[in-house]
């Protein structure tokens, strides 16, 4: 294990950033200062209210949800309604939210929070499209030098889920991710590589339908959906529950085995607009910036979500 991670998770809930805000809550190894949301697998609307809901199923009302940019810098919106539905979490009934949406502006708040602490002390987590971590160090060049590790689900450097080449968190503002993976901050790129090894099988969920909780109901309604999705949109058997191996990695860096090769977005290509472009032509230089993550413990992986999903329940019961 290593040591506590502080993070802002920004995403786009979606089925699978539900599983990731739930590990992010459930394991210790993670403090989650607050969540900010970015328009993605559905409006940003939904999406938002979607990280409320989930924040409530989860019993943690009190982490802020922070909305951020509702469109690309400049590509017009793209959803990803046949995956994840007309709400963006389909499959289970969504619990009101509680409290109303924090602010600032998402992207005021990962510079208020990256500038308010330590250096070094902050990691930026990703798992939807780039736009907000973009306009940030725009706004705030100076979070670039502070921020200890950016850690982004999106691309890949054999595969593409919305075209033959491109991931679609790279694909739906391919500009904001170019200035993220091009600023000077330490990246992970969570890639289809490793994320489509992280399939929700039939014995996961029976591991969580043995908890026996209203959460892990939740978790199972929500991956029903994502499998049939999958199953009719990509040929899948069972889904691949991207998100929350960005977390992990944070959790336990020996479950995703990663590699070193800089990494640049394909912004012009006629059929390749939206890929990530890896070099691992040589080993990479010292001061390579850029990692790729390469393979998944699997076991390990799965027993991290179906523990913070026992514990979150725990909780829950105790209150
Ligand atoms: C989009 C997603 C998942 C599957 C498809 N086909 C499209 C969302 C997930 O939330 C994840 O962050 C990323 N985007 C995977 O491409
Ligand atoms: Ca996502």
């Amino acid at each position: 294990m290593a040591e506590q991670r502080t993070i802002i998770l920004d995403c786009d809930p979606g089925h699978d950033d539900a599983v990731a805000i739930m590990l992010a809550l459930g394991n210790p190894g993670i403090e989650l200062l607050g969540l900010t949301t970015v328009g993605g697998n559905q409006t940003l609307e939904k999406v938002t209210r979607n990280a409320q809901s989930v924040l409530v199923m989860c019993g943690r009302d009190d982490v802020p949800v922070h909305p951020g940019a509702s469109r690309p810098l400049l590509r017009p919106v793209e959803v990803a309604e046949g995956i994840h539905g007309d709400s963006g979490l389909d499959g289970v009934e969504l619990p009101e939210p509680t409290r109303p949406v924090a602010s600032p502006h998402g992207v005021q708040f990962i510079v208020d929070t990256v500038m308010g602490a330590e250096p070094g002390a902050i990691t930026l987590v990703a798992t939807g499209p780039l736009t907000n971590l973009a306009l940030a160090a725009r706004l705030e060049p100076r979070i670039v030098e502070r921020v200890r590790e950016v850690v982004v689900m999106g691309g890949g450097y054999h595969e593409g889920n919305w075209t033959a080449v491109a991931e679609f968190n790279i694909w739906v503002d391919p500009e904001a991710a170019s200035i993220v993976f091009d600023e000077e901050w330490p990246l992970t790129m969570v890639g289809l590589d490793l994320t489509h090894q992280a399939l929700a099988t039939e014995e996961v969920e029976r591991q969580v339908a043995e908890i026996g909780s209203d959460l892990g109901e939740f978790f199972i309604g929500l991956m029903a959906f994502f499998r049939q999705a999958y199953r009719e949109n990509q040929g899948f058997d069972d889904p691949p529950v991207h998100d929350p191996c960005t977390v992990a990695y944070l959790i336990d860096p020996a479950v995703v085995a990663t590699r070193k090769a800089p990494l640049v977005v394909e912004l012009h290509g006629e059929h390749t607009k939206g890929m990530t472009v890896a070099d691992f032509r040589a080993p990479a230089p010292d001061d390579c910036r850029h990692q790729v993550a390469t393979e998944l413990d699997r076991d390990a992986f799965w027993r991290m979500v179906v523990e913070s999903i026992r514990v979150l329940s725990v909780a829950d019961e105790r209150r």
